[in-house]
Order: structure tokens, then sequence, then C-alpha cells
């Protein structure tokens, strides 16, 4: 006889479509967000497959000198344009800009299959979740794993991960991936000031630091479709470093978020006051995410 069941056995099958509808009735609005810079070759279907999960498509341009925002415009998405100062930057335009309740964050380079939106989105709708971060440690990557440069970048994200897991109390696989939803509210609470990639980073500590409820769904990376990476190890490890240290270490989270943060935590997620001081992790029952319980500061 079977007394445990493989996980495969019991999850539902991964979600095809948003079911809009939340607990209290309201139908909730999605926001895509894409930064871009120079992407003219990648974007189209990336926006093409977007838009059907998309209530508002933002294209957040880096001053393209090719067709990139054309193409956009074409497509139906609004174009906006950042303050010249990188992806970072672009993620804060696009978070100030945006009307939708929830942000879905999306690489226009190919990196990311807009279908797995559905599985992002889902937690974020259903209360389950505040921000739900696709991995590629759980979905697999085809960008992290051949080059030297890869293998630092690899290196250096699981050494971040690891040690927000273990200073947090949680499981997290993957802390640096672009492909990520986050409640509107959220995002905007957590005062992003990231210029650069380190914006997912910060992003992630500034959630669990502030008792948001943070989880993974596995979220396959592909190599960009066409053109070079403008990530560059050497360029940006430094302020790679600083930013991990400084809001792991010394950043606190503003007294005023954390209080409301809490209370509607708690109500949300239905947990029991035991429960949700606990720290550690829980699996969302027959769904395989893994929900981070977030730490007490
Ligand atoms: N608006 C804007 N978007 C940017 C900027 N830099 C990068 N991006 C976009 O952000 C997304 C991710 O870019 P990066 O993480 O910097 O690196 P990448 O070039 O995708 O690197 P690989 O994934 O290794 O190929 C892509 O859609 C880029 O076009 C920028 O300065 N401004
Ligand atoms: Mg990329």
């Amino acid at each position: 006889m079977t007394d445990f069941l493989p996980n495969w056995y019991t999850q539902p099958a991964r979600p095809t479509a948003i079911d809009r509808q939340a607990s209290d009735g309201r139908e909730v609005r999605i926001s895509v967000i894409v930064p871009c810079r120079n992407e003219g070759r990648n974007i189209r279907p990336v926006l093409e497959w977007a838009a059907p999960y998309a209530d508002e498509l933002l294209v957040v341009d880096g001053h393209s000198s090719d067709d990139t925002r054309a193409i956009a415009a074409e497509l139906g998405a609004t174009v906006l344009l950042d303050n010249g100062k990188g992806k970072g930057d672009a993620i804060r335009v696009g978070i100030a800009h945006a009307v939708g309740d929830i942000l879905v964050f999306i690489d226009a380079d190919g990196s990311h299959d807009p279908r797995d939106i559905p599985a992002l989105v889902q937690p974020i709708v259903d209360g389950r979740a505040d921000h739900v971060s696709g991995s590629r440690m759980l979905g697999g990557s085809d960008e992290l794993h051949a080059t030297i440069n890869q293998f630092v970048r690899l290196f250096g994200s699981q050494v971040i991960t690891l040690s927000i897991n273990y200073t947090q109390g949680l499981s997290l696989t993957d802390s640096q991936n672009g492909f990520r939803a986050i409640r509107a509210e959220v995002a905007r609470s957590l005062a992003l000031e990231s210029e650069i990639p380190t914006i997912e980073q910060e992003m992630v500590i500034k959630s669990v630091r502030s008792g948001y409820r943070i989880c993974e769904v596995a979220t396959h990376e592909y190599v960009r479709s066409n053109g070079e990476s403008n990530f560059r190890v050497l360029d940006v490890w430094f302020q790679f470093v600083k930013s991990w240290l400084y809001y792991l270490f010394f950043w606190r989270p503003p007294k005023r978020v954390s209080g409301s943060v809490n209370v509607e935590r708690q109500e949300q997620s239905g947990n029991t006051a035991e429960e949700a001081n606990s720290p550690g992790t829980h699996k969302l029952s027959g769904s395989g995410e893994q929900i981070p319980k977030a730490s007490s500061r």
C-alpha cells in the first residue's frame, strides 16, 4: 500500500488562464510590465503572448536606438521611458505608472515564457501570496550553466539566496529572476531604490523582511532570442554585494508598513496566530508551491 503520494499525483494541473475573481468577489486587474532596451528583434512575441493576460501592457524603454518602442506601440502597449539609469530604474517607473492590482514583470529578450504568467499570478489572486517569484532553479535555465561568466552569476545568486534563507528561515531557490508577480500596493510599499538589476534581490529581501508572503513557482529560463546580454558580472558585482548586505542586514522595514501587513497577512491566509508566528516554510496544499512563512523582525 502507498502511504504517501508523490507531489505530482495530487497537484492540480498548471493554470493556463487566470481566474481573476478575488475572494472578495472583485475582478483583479493585471499590469504586465516589460523593461526593455534595444530589444526590437525580441519583444514582439513576448508582447503578443503576454497581452491576453494583461489588462494593461506597459513597456518601459531604456531609450532604445532601434525600433523597440515602435513595435511596442504597434502592438497596443503603453510605452514609457525610463530615466536612463538601468533596469531597476525601469521597474520603478513601471511600478509608479501601473494601474493594475497585480504587477507582473517579464523580460523582453525572450528569456521568459509568458504562458507562465497564470501560474505566477494565481496565488496572489487567490489571496495565498503577496509576491510570487519565478524560479529558474525549480524550472531550469539554459543561460546559467555554461560559461565562466554564467557560473559566477549562478554562484553569486545562490550565495545570496542561501543567506536570505538562513537569516529569514525560508527555503527560496532563486532570488534574482526578473520574472515575478507582486501585489501593486506591496510593490509600492517597498519604496524600491535600485537603478540596476539589483532590484530583484531588493524586492525579495524587502518583501520577506516586511512580513509579506512570498512563494515560488517553477519557470524555465531560455537563452535570449537575439542579441547580446547586457549583464556583465565584472561591472556590477560590487553593487550586488553592497545591495545584498545592506538590505539583508542593515535596512529596516518602516514600522507603519509592517503593522498593517501582519494583520492583512493573517486575515488573507487564514492561518492561526501560532502558525503565523512560527518561522519556516509550508507547502500550499495541492499546489506544490513553496510559501515561506514571513520571518519576524
Ligand atoms: N528600460 C530598460 N530596460 C533594460 C535596461 N537594461 C536591461 N533592460 C531590459 O531588462 C531585461 C533584462 O535585462 P538584463 O537582466 O539586464 O540582462 P540581459 O541582457 O537580459 O542578460 P541575459 O539574460 O544574460 O541575456 C531585458 O528585457 C532588457 O532589455 C535599461 O537600462 N532600461
Ligand atoms: Mg535576459
